[in-house]
């Protein structure tokens, strides 16, 4: 359901007489539901054709018997209840905001018909059709069927009744006339028009199943004389189905004021859903349909999926923080693996690196991910994530990229390196952490020494670290004194892995040092020879020796990087087949 068409049934009853008083023909057109309601709201053709610009829509929505009662797999002949219809109108009223038109069949007898009235033009509905035949009416395009139709002073009283409960003065009741499709002839089809309009109908509908619109065509004119003489204007509406190559220019030039559509939707629909289930039942499978079937996500986006996706992003109770990974770089040493790809893209057992990190944020609830690309970046794939381009990687480091989406910073962030993979618990525990920035950090060369085979980023804690069997503290303790690539490796205390969270403060803090850096600041600076080279640990040893705390969340093993052939070859040892 989408909240977008939302309207009050005081604002969208009127809305049809409103157009027919501007002297406006009415485009409408079938739906059968939630879904088909919302298509008929929303589709609309732009641009230019036979020289003209063209901006079209339908003006209204026909809530059509026929293909309410197929939908439910009935045949149309008053079998479905009203109160069944009146789900479907209900269904149909909650996702648009353009005026319906109800098909009310026979009404029932006048009792019933007022009870219809009533209920329709409380919950909005702009008119109902009511058709001269007797209840339980048959559908009026199948030939060879027995049309029986109701005496016109019957007829004429229960729009008589109708009109006496209605509230407003917006509510239109329509009569529409059998008797072309009875076999009668335009004669009584205008009799009994001339009664229909003397008992207050607000338009009068003509019905044919003739493939020509030339009975349609006299009924229009001798009407038009008819009224002219009775000294009033009492739209006329067409429901084109069989004489279908009549255009409504010309049925506008006739003088009719609505013209429905009314079974299109339905008709397309059953179309389609038949060719598919034959063509998986063909091949077994269900690639060969993906060509005739809307993408899932349109769906998605049509009935308000992703609005309530994004609207999650923003909710009180939501830990969905956006996740930024800067994967701009072209990496020097695996060229041969990567064959012209980014890192991000290189396969670990079955799956590549970036999928493998969008299925552990995921399962931390995590899905507004932004990746930065640079390098290649039209090689870079992967679902449920957004793109963002550094055109200018070549130039920068790391950081330039990540700052690169600072819009996405605003609320707190976490940023992740695109060559790590990581177990989830790491990324539970870091969401958890209450400071306003925590990066996370491995303890193992504690216990092994440091690594000299590969560049680390080191980080030397506050405190000193003590390698006691037991400690206790109540007071957090795990803030960041050094950090970088070039920090001693013996007084260095753990290894940065390349991923922190900050939080909204946190993430001001980080931008507000980073504009003083990049705007007062010129050549060398932290570890960086160049301002312009400046690194994310860079940066975070500046704030650092500003006074921000940052913290770490110490973790011991469950995480790799993908730095060399070796560093492949583990993960491929690790990660399970996918
Ligand atoms: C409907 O759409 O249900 C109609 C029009 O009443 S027709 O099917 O042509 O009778
Ligand atoms: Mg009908």
């Amino acid at each position: 359901m989408t909240l977008l068409n939302n309207i009050l049934p005081e604002a969208r009853r009127g809305k049809l007489r409103a157009l027919l008083d501007k002297g406006e023909t009415v485009r409408v057109l079938e739906a059968h539901n939630g879904l088909s309601g919302i298509i008929v709201n929303n589709a609309r053709v732009e641009g230019r054709s036979d020289e003209l610009s063209i901006h079209r829509e339908f003006d209204a929505i026909w809530e059509s018997s026929l293909t309410d009662s197929a939908s439910k797999g009935h045949p149309d002949i008053e079998v479905i209840s009203f109160d069944s219809r009146l789900q479907s109108i209900n269904e149909i009223l909650a996702v648009t905001h353009k005026p319906i038109i109800v098909d009310g069949d026979t009404g029932g007898d006048s009792n019933n018909f007022e009870y219809m009235v009533t209920k329709l033009e409380r919950a909005g509905i702009s008119a109902v059709i009511v058709e001269d035949k007797v209840f339980p009416k048959r559908n009026s395009l199948e030939p060879g069927v027995q049309q029986t139709l109701e005496e016109p002073e019957i007829f004429g009283q229960k729009i008589q009744r109708g009109k006496s409960v209605q509230i407003s003065t917006e509510f239109m009741i329509i009569a529409r006339l059998e008797s072309l499709i009875a076999g009668k002839s335009i004669d009584d089809a205008l009799d009994r028009a001339q009664i229909y309009i003397q008992s207050g109908a607000d338009g009068i509908m003509i019905h044919s199943k003739e493939k020509s619109p030339s009975q349609i065509m006299e009924f229009a004119e001798r009407y038009q004389e008819m009224t002219l003489k009775m000294g009033c204007d009492i739209p006329m509406v067409c429901v084109p189905t069989t004489y279908n190559t009549i255009t409504e220019n010309e049925l506008r030039a006739a003088g009719f004021r609505i013209i429905i559509y009314a079974n299109h939707l339905l008709r397309s629909a059953n179309k389609a859903m038949e060719e598919v289930a034959r063509t998986i039942l063909l091949n077994q499978r269900s690639f060969e349909v993906d060509p005739i079937c809307s993408p899932v996500r349109e769906i998605f986006k049509t009935v308000g999926f992703l609005d309530v996706k994004e609207k999650d992003k923003f909710d009180i109770n939501n830990k969905n923080i956006p996740v930024i990974i800067p994967a701009a770089g072209e990496d020097p040493v695996l060229k041969t693996e990567l064959n012209g790809k980014p890192k991000s893209m290189l396969k670990i057992a079955g799956k590549t690196i970036l999928d493998w990190q969008i299925n552990t944020l995921n399962n931390n609830n995590l899905t507004d991910i932004t990746v930065v690309t640079g390098y290649a970046s039209k090689e870079m794939k992967a679902e449920g994530i957004t793109l963002r381009e550094n055109k200018n990687y070549k130039k920068g480091s790391e950081l330039n990229s990540l700052i690169d989406a600072q819009e996405k910073m605003k609320s707190g962030f976490i940023m992740l390196y695109s060559d790590i993979l990581l177990e989830e618990q790491i990324l539970a525990k870091l969401i958890t952490c209450k400071e306003d920035i925590v990066l996370v950090v491995d303890n193992t060369m504690q216990y092994h020494g440091p690594e000299i085979s590969r560049v680390q980023d080191l980080i030397t804690s506050k405190n000193k670290h003590q390698l006691t069997r037991r400690k206790i503290s109540f007071v957090c303790e795990n803030i960041i004194s050094k950090i970088g690539s070039k920090l001693n490796p013996e007084t260095a205390t753990h290894e940065f892995i390349g991923l922190g969270k900050f939080t909204k403060t946190g993430a001001e803090q980080f931008l507000q040092t980073y504009e003083d850096c990049a705007k007062n600041y010129q050549g060398k600076f932290q570890e960086a020879k160049d301002i312009s080279k400046l690194k994310f640990t860079d940066l975070i040893q500046e704030m650092i020796d500003r006074g921000y705390a940052v913290h770490f969340l110490e973790i011991h093993k469950g995480w790799l990087e993908i730095h060399s052939k070796e560093d492949i070859k583990l993960a491929n040892h690790f990660l399970p087949n996918s």
